[in-house]
């Protein structure tokens, strides 16, 4: 089988290339990625010559039309994905994620190809903080922010191909992830980052707000098992029942580092912050048989920690201008 990965130089597309190389020989890999300020080529360096590489853009008409017709199955990953930069500038997220999106189904539709398309669960919008409600694949879409919008956007666009042209296709809207190799413009690895280079944690607001975290490894054990036994045209909610409110995390990484678990500043909150995300995973539990494997998330930050502080070369060139736009918004 020959499978093409959109953003497979990012985070969550990065280690799904580690995870399939190493657990599903069976596919023959091709990673188109534009390798943007979120994409590097090192995070794939480890399994350099397990794959074929081709830096582009996935609103690239001509070139994802013939990658598309050279593979058998599409997993969808590329996008801007940093919520706070779309509140800076929406534009690239509107290309990327929505014109994208559209080019990748049209090339799928053409040439009649299996697409997996990888969302998040913000299409939904967010939950009270103290209800016991959690999202299910019947939520209506309500997304908050530049970046959600577009990525419910692009679930539309899938549904839509799947109901008017019939395409082969699969969604799944995945919580919050948390492992190695993520852009330290997220909240967990500028935290851990921050305390290896000597800066204070940033929370914004109140720290109130809840995430329910999930490590990238059962992220993409799901994706695979969707791709095994999934049901064309069908959604998947993908969660492992992380939650957690991000003071938690904050205090967590910091006492797991060795530091005063208070030692940590309050900056300006998020415009329009999403308060909670919860994910009901029920369907792909019973219906495909998934579990996660990383239940203890303490254990899982500690070994992010470790990631973090021994490939420090991975992050640190970053640093100073990751935090120099934060400090712009009083972030
Ligand atoms: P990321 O920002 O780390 O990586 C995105 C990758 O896409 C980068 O390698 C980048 O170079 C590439 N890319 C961006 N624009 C491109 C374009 N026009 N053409 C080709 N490549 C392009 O993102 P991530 O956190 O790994 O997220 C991957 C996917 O998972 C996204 O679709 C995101 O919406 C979704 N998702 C993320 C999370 C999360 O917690 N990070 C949770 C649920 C879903
Ligand atoms: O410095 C920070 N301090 C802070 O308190 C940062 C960067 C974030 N936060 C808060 C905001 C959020 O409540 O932490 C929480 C998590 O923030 P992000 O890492 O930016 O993630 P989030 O906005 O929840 O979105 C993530 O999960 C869903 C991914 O970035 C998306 O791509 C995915 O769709």
């Amino acid at each position: 089988m020959k499978m093409l990965i959109t953003g497979g130089a990012g985070f969550i597309g990065g280690n799904f290339v580690h995870y399939t190389v190493k657990n599903h020989p069976e596919y023959e890999i091709t990673v188109l990625d534009a390798l943007t300020y979120a994409g590097g080529i090192e995070t794939l360096e480890p399994v350099a010559d397990k794959f074929t590489f081709f830096q582009g853009d996935i609103c690239d008409h001509e070139l994802v039309d013939k990658l598309v017709s050279e593979n058998d199955i599409v997993v969808h990953f590329a996008a801007e994905s940093h919520n706070d930069n779309s509140l800076r500038d929406p534009w690239p997220f509107i290309q990327t994620n929505l014109i994208g999106t559209a080019t990748i189904l049209e090339a799928v539709r053409k040439h009649d190809k299996r697409l997996h398309h990888i969302s998040t669960d913000e299409v939904y919008g967010d939950l009270e903080l103290n209800d016991p409600a959690k999202f299910t694949e019947t939520t209506p879409y309500n997304a908050s922010s530049p970046y959600s919008s577009t990525k419910a956007g692009s679930d539309l666009l899938v549904k839509a191909w799947v109901r008017s042209f019939n395409i082969n296709a699969t969604i799944s809207n995945c919580s919050n992830n948390y492992g190695p190799y993520q852009h330290i413009e997220k909240f967990i690895p500028r935290q851990i980052t921050n305390i290896l280079s000597d800066i204070k944690p940033k929370l914004y607001g109140t720290g109130e707000q809840v995430r329910d975290w999930i490590h990238v490894d059962d992220h993409n054990s799901a994706v695979h098992a969707i791709l095994e036994k999934g049901k064309a045209g069908e959604l998947y909610l993908i969660g492992a029942d992380g939650e957690k409110d991000n003071k938690y995390i904050i205090e967590t990484l910091l006492e797991l580092m060795g530091k005063d678990k208070n030692d940590y500043e309050h900056v300006n909150d998020r415009p329009g912050h999403d308060q909670r995300y919860a994910i009901d995973a029920t369907k792909l539990r019973t219906q495909l048989g998934w579990t996660p494997k990383y239940t203890n998330l303490r254990e899982g930050l500690q070994a992010t920690i470790d990631w973090y502080t021994e490939n420090q070369e991975w992050w640190k060139a970053e640093k100073a201008k990751v935090e120099a736009a934060y400090a712009e918004k009083g972030q």
